[in-house]
């Protein structure tokens, strides 16, 4: 009888050796899981805001694309007055002439149609509208001498810019 219980003692306390984990083991295991998860924050973070910019990339082309559509139909001059750069006086937003548009800024931002988008409060559409040489599109000239112009859209996000194009247009 005392040789059995003896026997089960040792196979208990050989068990214990091998079984469970040390409190050096445990505590290693909680320090690598805790950089593992604070490494995959870190990259959702990242990956959270990679998604933001480019979404704001896209509707930043998006909205300089309007620009570009508004001032596609339209003539360089005023039909009426066309020697005045600008607005010409008591003229109101939609353009009926390409120069209209310089030094306008839309903000909330607005269609080709010249309605104001909803959904884009954030932005502003700021547009230039210089006159160039005809025979080198990149010398600025006087406003109105020339035939050609080139239309600047920087589109901005809460006052950061977040894309800037231009194109010359030629009548
Ligand atoms: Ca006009
Ligand atoms: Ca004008």
């Amino acid at each position: 009888m005392m040789k059995r219980n003896r026997k089960e003692t040792d196979l208990r306390v050989a068990n214990c050796g091998r079984a469970g984990f040390t409190l050096v083991e445990i505590l290693v295991a909680a320090a690598i899981i805790g950089m593992v998860f604070v490494v995959l924050l870190e990259a959702f973070t990242v990956g959270l805001r990679m998604i933001e910019q480019s979404r704001r990339m896209t509707m930043a082309a998006s909205l300089a694309e309007e620009i570009h559509e508004m001032v596609l139909t339209l003539p360089l001059a005023d039909p009426e007055i066309p020697g005045q750069w600008g607005l010409e006086a008591g003229e109101l937003m939609p353009p009926d002439d390409v120069d209209d548009l310089d030094d306008q800024v839309f903000s909330p931002p607005v269609g080709g149609d010249g309605l104001v988008l909803t959904g884009a409060d954030d932005y502003a559409q700021h547009v230039t509208v210089t006159s160039v040489s005809a025979s080198d599109f990149a010398v600025a000239v006087a406003d109105g001498t020339s035939n050609v112009c080139r239309v600047s859209v920087s589109v901005t996000h809460r006052g950061l810019e977040v894309s800037r194009v231009s194109w010359v247009l030629v009548r």
